[in-house]
């Protein structure tokens, strides 16, 4: 703390004297018959002079920071996916290029500066156009930037495109304010149907199936019979009659969507969410297999971000984004190359989404093909899940959730 006051102190100092001292000049050259900031050919020089020794000094401070800092620890950690090496050689490339446009234009500005210094013997040349001139550093570039467009969106093409890849791990990640739900899709590699009506305190992912439907149709049946005994009050607040009407609006709304839904299981039953797997702690993925992951969201705009995967990707409200990803190394075998027993992969939100967005990581754990069908078998699907409800519990006294959250608090404090 006081070195800080005393640093201030010192540089408020070096300022004011700084600007007593030009006051001088200013008075000095007067005095010589001077106008003041009239400058004489060595000043001149020294401050043509200057800009070249300015040159060296940037050059030297960029090679020495490049040096520095142009590793693993302030960059990006080690690319653990393989288009993550080919994001990482895009960024390379990237880096090559600005830094010799860097190098040429700072020395032609920086030395054309001194060469072409102020002299009374010379006059500017008005050089008013050249066309050849135009063209080169129109198509340079030009031609650079379409290269490094074209290179990303075949790297952007690959990641974005579902795969075509029978043996393909699918899950998805659903994020709110302020959690990750994991959701596994089982062996028919489909994630099973979704919508926003179907979302209730259990049912967090909106998941449809005929059980929750009739779920959701009671407990909507339930809230629209409560809203009608209160609307029908009678000396109602007005301000509160017309917020009732504003809920009782859209929960009929609400409730016939969800009817149309048990309108189509009838022709249709939804059967695709019963072999999906929901959770909310650690994410294990086997290594070098296909990973198609799906992205939604259910309030605000969330951003996924895995940065030893170079996976990064928006969880919009409404759409559905995907990315897919191959892992290459294991958690182990990271570890080993870290020499950190500690290191587990991250998801994080990227997108700073509101007051508890720093929450908003899980641990990744990649293993082999064989763990993780181990793992993803000790786990219980949507349909064994609601199968347990229905035989131990009756519905209304259940508070079973669909996607386990509890487990949460303590899985997190014992990867991080
Ligand atoms: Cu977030």
């Amino acid at each position: 703390m006081l070195m800080n006051i005393l640093l201030a102190a010192v540089i408020i100092l070096t300022i004011i004297t700084a600007a007593r001292l030009l006051k001088v000049f200013e008075f000095t050259s007067i005095l010589r018959g001077r106008k003041p900031y009239e400058i004489s050919e060595s000043e001149n020089n020294i401050t043509a002079l200057m800009f070249l020794l300015s040159m060296v000094g940037l050059f030297s401070m960029f090679i020495y920071f490049a040096n520095k800092y142009y590793n693993y620890k302030y960059i990006l950690p080690p690319a653990a996916s393989i288009h993550g090496k080919e994001v990482d050689s895009l960024l390379e490339l990237n880096l090559i290029i600005i830094t010799i446009a860097f190098f040429i234009t700072q020395t032609l500005l920086l030395w054309f500066t001194y060469r072409y210094r102020y002299n009374k013997n010379r006059k500017a040349y008005h050089y008013a156009h050249n066309n050849t001139l135009e063209m080169v550093w129109t198509i340079i570039p030009a031609v650079v930037m379409a290269v490094l467009v074209l290179k990303g969106l075949i790297v952007w093409n690959k990641t974005t495109r579902k795969s075509e890849d029978l043996d393909k791990v699918v899950f998805e990640l659903y994020a709110r304010q302020f959690d990750w739900t994991v959701r596994f899709a089982g062996k028919d590699k489909l994630l099973g149907d979704a919508n926003y009506t179907m979302i209730s305190g259990t049912n967090t992912l909106g998941l449809i199936t005929s059980e929750l439907i009739d779920e959701q149709l009671d407990a909507l049946t339930k809230e629209k019979e409560r809203l009608e005994v209160e609307m029908n009050e009678k000396f109602p607040n007005q301000e509160k009659l017309a917020e009732l009407k504003t809920a009782y609006r859209r929960l009929k709304r609400q409730l016939q969507l969800v009817l149309e839904f048990k309108k189509k299981s009838a022709d249709q039953p939804y059967q695709t969410a019963y072999d999906d797997i929901v959770f909310q702690d650690t994410i294990y993925l086997p290594v070098n297999k296909t990973i198609e992951l799906h992205l939604r969201s259910q309030d605000v705009i969330h951003s996924a971000y895995m940065p030893h995967f170079r996976v990064h990707m928006y969880c919009v409200p409404g759409i559905k984004t995907s990315f897919t990803f191959t892992p290459t190394i294991t958690t182990a075998e990271m570890q080993a190359k870290l020499g950190n027993p500690n290191f587990n992969y991250l998801l994080f939100c990227n997108n700073i989404c509101g007051s508890a967005h720093y929450n908003m990581q899980l641990p990744i754990v990649i293993v082999t093909e064989e763990d993780f069908t181990k793992w993803l078998n000790s786990k219980k699907t949507i349909g064994e899940q609601i199968a347990e409800k229905q035989s131990t519990a009756p519905a209304e006294a259940s508070t079973e959730e669909v996607s386990a959250d509890s487990s949460k608090q303590t899985a997190m404090q014992k990867h991080l």
